[in-house]
């Protein structure tokens, strides 16, 4: 087979770039380990921000996004007995979020590479990245039997922090910065009526809790536990019980609960890895960077990286002009390591620290007051939150 451009990876920012590069005239390939099913079984993110919506929009799949998904002009933190509520919508300078499912956005954009006959390989066994350091590069599939050959002027490693990409580029050349929290987050995903129509984070001596949501009658809650927990140990009951103790006490009386349609645990990871080109491979999104979900960053993380090489292609094609492939690793890097700080402070902020110090605790109180004190603090969340500019 012969392509433009092979994504590696068919996650949403496989698929948007896919989408966005076919709609000018550039052809590409994408490799999907799973099937689509599998794909569209991951319950993830919730949360876009409007820097994510306006590229759906660009790549003509916002449509059921803009009728679907809610608008949020702002969340609660819950902390200390009460409830305090951060205005993104003022404190941004109009700005919102959009809450539509991850699994919603990724079923979109497969249906949009459907209708324009984009070619999107499911179930391709062993990918190899070949000839990367050079501009002839290649990718290698199996299918069932069938052994396939991909060339290729470029290969995006858009398969995610467990992907083939990465680990193609040799040692000594990737650099990676890590960093593992002691807890996971726990999530339930129920047919329920969400407690609160905006976002809830709490942080209680229990440990962190959010309730989030997916739509008016699909509800997506997520406790903090140990790394030790297994999804498995945890019965529906359990797992509200300990919800409402960790909500405040007028929130957990109109809790609803009910039984879980889907149930597991994520361990919480910051990761970075520098550079985010070599040769012909660029890499994109959680193959090159993860947040822990504090910030609810992951995705929109992955949206500039898409941004900038989507119109990096475009340059390098259409104009001839290599300064955008050039300068991306540069560009994507400056704006990840900020997701990255805006999550970890999230993070460290809102979470119980199994071996934190009195004097740990305290400040984490400070952060909190100084943050509902100050307007210059609650502009520095709002901004970051509703996400950075391109
Ligand atoms: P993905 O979604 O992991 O997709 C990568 C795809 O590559 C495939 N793959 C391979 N294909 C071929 N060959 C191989 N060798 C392959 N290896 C892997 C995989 O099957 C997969 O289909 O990465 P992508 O596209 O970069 O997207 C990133 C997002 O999925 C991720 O950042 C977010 O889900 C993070 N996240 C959140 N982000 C937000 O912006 N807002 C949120 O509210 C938010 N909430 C969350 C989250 C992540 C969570 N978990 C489970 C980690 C909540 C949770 C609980
Ligand atoms: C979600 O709805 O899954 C979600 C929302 C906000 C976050 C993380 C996850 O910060």
């Amino acid at each position: 087979m012969k392509t433009q451009v092979c994504i590696i990876g068919g996650g949403p920012s496989g698929l948007l770039l896919s989408q966005l590069l076919h709609l000018q005239g550039i052809d590409t390939v994408v490799l999907e380990r799973q099937s689509r099913d599998y794909v569209l079984g991951r319950i993830r993110a919730g949360v876009l921000e409007h820097g994510f919506a306006e590229l759906m929009r660009e790549a003509r799949c916002g449509e059921r996004m803009d009728r679907e998904g809610e608008i949020h002009e702002g969340f609660f933190i819950a902390h200390d007995g009460r409830m305090d509520r951060v205005d993104l919508h003022k404190y941004s300078g109009g700005s919102s979020v959009v809450v539509y499912g991850q699994t919603e956005l990724t079923r979109d954009l497969y249906e949009a590479r459907d209708r324009m006959q984009g070619m999107v390989v499911h179930d391709a066994q062993d990918v190899k990245l070949h000839d990367i350091a050079g501009s002839s590069p290649w990718v290698s599939y199996r299918k069932g039997d069938e052994l396939v050959r991909v060339d290729c002027d470029f290969v995006i490693g858009a398969d995610g922090f467990h992907g083939v990409s990465r680990k193609s580029i040799p040692r000594g050349v990737l650099r990676e910065y890590e960093k593992l929290y002691p807890f996971g987050w726990l999530g339930v995903l129920s047919r329920t009526r969400p407690v609160s129509p905006e976002l809830i984070y709490a942080r209680t001596e229990r440990g962190f809790a959010l309730c989030s949501l997916r739509s008016q009658v699909l509800s997506r809650y997520y406790i903090q536990v140990p790394l030790s927990d297994k999804a498995e140990d945890w019965s529906d009951e359990a797992f509200w019980a300990e919800l409402q103790r960790r909500l405040p006490p007028e929130v957990a009386a109109r809790l609803e609960t009910g039984p879980s349609i889907e149930k597991s645990i994520a361990p919480l990871r910051s990761f970075v890895a520098e550079p985010m080109r070599h040769g012909s491979l660029f890499l994109a999104g959680d193959a090159a960077h993860i947040v822990p979900p504090t910030g609810a960053r992951g995705l929109n993380s992955a949206a500039s990286d898409i941004h900038y090489l989507y119109h990096a292609m475009v340059g390098h094609y259409r104009d001839g002009d290599d300064r955008g492939l050039e300068g991306y690793s540069a560009k994507a890097l400056a704006r990840v390591w900020k997701a990255q700080r805006f999550s970890w402070w999230m993070t460290m902020m809102l979470h119980s620290f199994p071996d934190s110090l009195a004097y740990d605790r305290k400040l984490q109180d400070t952060d909190l007051a100084y943050l509902f004190s100050s307007e210059a603090a609650m502009r520095s969340l709002a901004e970051n939150y509703v996400g950075l500019p391109f």
